[in-house]
This record gives structure tokens, C-alpha cells and sequence, in this order.
């Protein structure tokens, strides 16, 4: 089965400002060995372009390489898989654009959807928000770690936990279950990207 790096690393600016290319490449100087590729705002062709960007420094890295929301997009550029939500694709038809080869996570909000990821196929799972977020316009209520430790219990796909987690909470996140800890403000509201991943990764190792 897949074994997910520990550090799930996202690339998306929120409103700093950043430039998402040098975002990525901050993350991947720091150690991060997983980037999601998440701009929200983005038009199919932008999100083509920064993509197309990153993909070969990712590479380089010896990073996985995912992107939100478009199986499209994600295999038009060669990326190793697409992240869903409950309202993209669905798995079955990310997988017919896709292949068999490349990597399909879908975040989940309760067990029955972890159970129904892993129906449908899907490589991995997201689990949260664990913690309150305002990073997700849309986010659900946080969960806790009870989600983690049920999803856990029920599920053996690789478990992503996401949703305000911090290099602080990062411990007790991975002691829930999960295989994976998703961080977004933590490492991008952060002065120095990369040293906010070495923090990062010292937690979740
Ligand atoms: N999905 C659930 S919570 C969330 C997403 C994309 C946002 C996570 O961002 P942060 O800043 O790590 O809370
Ligand atoms: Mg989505």
C-alpha cells in the first residue's frame, strides 16, 4: 500500500500574496517530500501554468506532486495524482481520466465517507478539519481527534489528518492515526517558509 510522506505540504498562497511557483519551491527547499497544489481562485489555465511549474521541480525533489480539485489538469501535466472533495469528480470517474496508475485522495468529513473513499477506490484519505480552520471558506466543524482515531479503526487507507494543525498538535495528530499531517498556514503565513517546514517535519517524524 502507499506510504505517504509525513509532512502533506499545500500549496496555496491564502492571501499572502506569495507567488504559488516560489511557494512551492520554498516548500521543497525546506524538505517537504508531498505538495498539493490548491488555488481555489485560480482559472483552469492558471492553475495549468503554476502545475506545469512546479512539476519538474517536485520532480527534482523527489517530491509526489498532487493537484486539487482537477483530474484534468493533474494528468495533463503529469502530476502524480488529484485530491477530490465530495463535490468534484467522483473517484470512479478521476480514475477513468487518470488511470490506474496515478494517486486519488478525497477528503472525508465523517467515517461513512472514509468507508465510501475506500469503496470507490480512492489511494488515500483526508480526515478533518481536525481543528478550526480559516484557511477553507467552507470549512465543516472541527472534528477532533476522535474522527482520526474512528477513521483509523475502520479504514486501513493511509490517513491524511487536516485542518489547523500545527508542528505543536502534530504529535498527538500522528498518535490519533493519522500517517499524514496537512498544514497550509502553518508553514505559508510563516516568515521563512522552509525553516517552517524543517519545524514542521521535526514534529511529524
Ligand atoms: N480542508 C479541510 S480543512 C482545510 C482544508 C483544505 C484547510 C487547512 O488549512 P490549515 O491552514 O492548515 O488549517
Ligand atoms: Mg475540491
Amino acid at each position: 500500500m502507499l506510504r505517504l510522506p509525513p509532512l502533506y505540504a499545500i500549496v496555496d498562497p491564502l492571501d499572502t500574496g506569495a507567488d504559488p511557483i516560489e511557494l512551492a519551491a520554498a516548500l521543497l527547499a525546506g524538505g517537504a517530500r508531498l505538495l498539493q497544489l490548491r488555488l481555489k481562485a485560480a482559472p483552469p489555465r492558471e492553475l495549468l501554468r503554476v502545475a506545469e511549474a512546479i512539476r519538474p521541480r517536485a520532480r527534482a525533489a523527489g517530491a509526489l506532486f498532487l493537484v486539487n480539485d482537477r483530474p484534468d489538469v493533474a494528468g495533463a501535466i503529469d502530476a502524480d495524482g488529484v485530491h477530490l472533495g465530495q463535490d468534484d469528480l467522483p473517484v470512479a470517474a478521476a480514475r477513468r481520466i487518470l488511470g490506474p496508475g496515478r494517486l486519488i485522495g478525497l477528503s472525508t468529513h465523517d467515517v461513512e465517507q472514509a468507508r465510501s473513499a475506500h469503496a470507490a477506490g480512492a489511494d488515500y484519505v483526508a480526515v478533518g478539519p481536525v481543528y478550526p480552520t480559516r484557511s477553507k471558506t467552507d470549512a465543516l466543524s472541527a472534528r477532533g481527534l476522535e474522527l482520526i482515531r474512528a477513521v483509523r479503526a475502520t479504514m486501513p487507507l493511509p490517513l491524511v489528518a487536516i485542518g489547523g494543525i500545527t508542528p505543536e498538535q502534530a504529535p498527538a495528530v500522528r498518535a490519533a492515526g493519522a500517517d499524514s499531517v496537512a498544514m497550509i498556514s502553518a508553514l505559508v503565513r510563516a516568515p521563512d517558509v522552509a525553516a517552517a517546514v524543517r519545524h514542521a517535519l521535526s514534529s511529524v517524524v
